[in-house]
């Protein structure tokens, strides 16, 4: 009860102030209840990433590397992700506006809720561009041996790949369990486009009249005729067919594959 004589403060709209606008509960109330909210959200982020299996079929060893990035990465959004949600959800039911016209207080950022915000997500950003952004890149291109070299050009809008013995072939075929370089590259006066294989994931611009290398290490066998994770598909937007711009690709047993190349070189 206020003390005689004196009186109470009011907001604006004539609400008590240590009340939320209406809606009778004290801030803190609302704070603890929107709390609880965020890690209901959190929780239910979490063990969506954990049930869920959005990625293609898994075809190499650095296909594990990036599905592991982006899975942390996906742990990392979930409180994020749980907050935003929270905020959300609980103004719509709780501070909904009671007719036409009516309008919000006005918010202004300079308390401690967006400092501690902006700190947070920044530094958020700034650890997955190091973990596992930098480290992750510097990890894959470490190791520069490989087992098989093969020039694959992309053109509007097709690809070609050519191996060391000399011939050239529309499908990429490669020996399971064999370490790759791929020498990519587009013809000068073509446009870029972008190497990608889905279940190898890694990708990389194809630059006209330049040379881009990716080390890929396939894993599993496969085949583009019956899933289409195994197929090179442009990824950088180039013109009318660029959806249709892929290749078939094989992961095969190194004896199938001596085989093939033995046929295509005496072609
Ligand atoms: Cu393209």
């Amino acid at each position: 009860m206020p003390r005689p004589g004196t009186v109470p403060r009011l907001c604006a709209r004539g609400h008590n102030p240590r009340t939320a606008h209406g809606t009778g509960l004290t801030v803190n109330r609302h704070l603890a209840i929107a709390g609880i909210l965020w890690v209901v959200f959190t929780a239910l982020a979490a063990a969506g990433t954990a049930l869920m299996n959005p990625f293609p079929t898994v075809g190499a060893e650095e296909a594990e590397f990036s599905d592991h990035a982006f899975r942390l990465m996906t742990y990392m959004g979930s409180p994020v992700f749980g907050l935003v949600m929270a905020a959300l959800f609980y103004s719509v039911v709780k501070f909904r506006a009671k007719g036409p016209g009516e309008d919000g207080p006005p918010i202004k950022g300079t308390g401690l809720v967006p400092r501690v915000w902006l700190v947070t997500t920044s530094t958020l950003a700034v650890v997955v561009m190091i973990y596992p952004g930098l480290t992750g890149l510097a990890e894959l291109r470490r190791d520069r041996t490989y087992d098989l070299e093969v020039n694959v050009t992309g053109f509007r809008w097709a690809w070609v790949a050519q191996y060391p013995e000399g011939f050239s072939a529309q499908e990429l075929v490669l020996p399971v369990d064999q370490r790759v370089k791929f020498n990519i590259t587009a013809p000068a006066g073509d446009v870029l486009h972008s190497f990608w294989v889905p279940a190898f994931r890694l990708k990389i611009d194809a630059v006209p009249g330049q040379i881009t290398n990716l080390y890929i290490t396939p894993t599993e066998l496969g085949d583009g005729a019956t899933d289409a994770a195994y197929r090179v598909q442009c990824a950088e937007l180039c013109g009318l067919y660029h959806a249709r711009m892929s290749m078939p690709v094989r992961v095969v047993e190194v004896e199938e594959y001596e085989a093939w190349v033995a046929e295509k070189a005496g072609q």
